[in-house]
């Protein structure tokens, strides 16, 4: 005998100690090797999970944001909160293709502006008169030289006098292109007075509508016939022009 007392090692988390004279005289915890908390074995942490990817969604963006309001729009004599409704739809569009092939750099997606730039460079405005207007066919250019290779311009249709296809509309949401429609921005008149929104969801019934009007960019989501529907209005009527386009799926 040492003078110590034994360890008596115990599958129970507590082993009484007895000293010579047998008597117990403390509790300790005795763990056999290998066992967590080992003294002298560092407790691995636990593995967080890593959080899933957040999906590819559309912002809400203002033509009327002051980063960009006042950017000359093409070569006109308009600017970016002026008319840039259908530029800032595109750049919705693009930032949505943006997140589908590099969701590690969200936060690099173009801007309004850095949009209208890649435009000019590709060719994507014609002048008519004091108009600037978008050559529809030169878009996939300007999102390549954003970083954004492989957009097609998939249908381009007025349908100012006819019913807007709305069937070809839900099909091409279904299969996640990019939706783009005419409206008319002042109902109390008899002319159409050209805005264009960015479909984001819904169906021939009722669609949600992202307005690059509307200020702040972060308002709400609308959806047609509430908005841009005369009374009575379903959305094929109140659809003047349709642009689709897509990326290669
Ligand atoms: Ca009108």
């Amino acid at each position: 005998m040492n003078g110590y007392p034994d360890l008596i090692e115990s599958n129970t988390p507590s082993a009484v100690i007895r000293g010579l004279d047998g008597l117990p005289f403390g509790y300790v915890h005795v763990l056999r090797r290998g066992e967590p908390g080992e003294p002298g074995e560092p407790v691995e942490p636990p593995v967080e999970p890593e959080p899933p990817p957040v999906p590819p969604h559309y912002p809400l963006l203002s033509q009327r944001d002051p980063r960009w309001e006042a950017v000359t729009l093409g070569y006109g004599y308009k600017t970016i909160g002026e008319w840039g409704c259908l530029l800032t739809d595109l750049t919705m569009a693009l930032d949505y293709m943006w997140q589908e092939n590099k969701p590690d750099q969200f936060d690099l997606s173009p801007t309004p502006a850095q949009v209208n730039d890649a435009l000019k460079s590709a060719g994507g405005y014609s002048q008519d008169g004091y108009k600037c207007k978008l050559i529809w066919s030169r878009v996939p250019a300007a999102a390549e030289a954003l970083g954004l290779p492989g957009l097609s311009l998939y249908k381009l249709t007025y349908c100012t006098t006819t019913p807007a296809p709305v069937d070809v509309i839900d099909t091409s949401l279904a299969r996640g292109d990019y939706v783009i429609v005419q409206v008319d921005s002042n109902l109390a008149d008899t002319d159409v007075d050209e805005h264009w929104v960015l479909i984001t969801g819904g169906n021939k019934t009722e669609y949600v509508i992202h307005d690059p009007w509307l200020l702040p960019a972060a308002q709400k989501e609308l959806t047609m016939p509430l908005a841009y529907c005369k009374p009575g209005w379903t959305p094929d009527r109140a659809i003047f022009a349709v642009a689709i386009y897509g990326q290669a799926k």
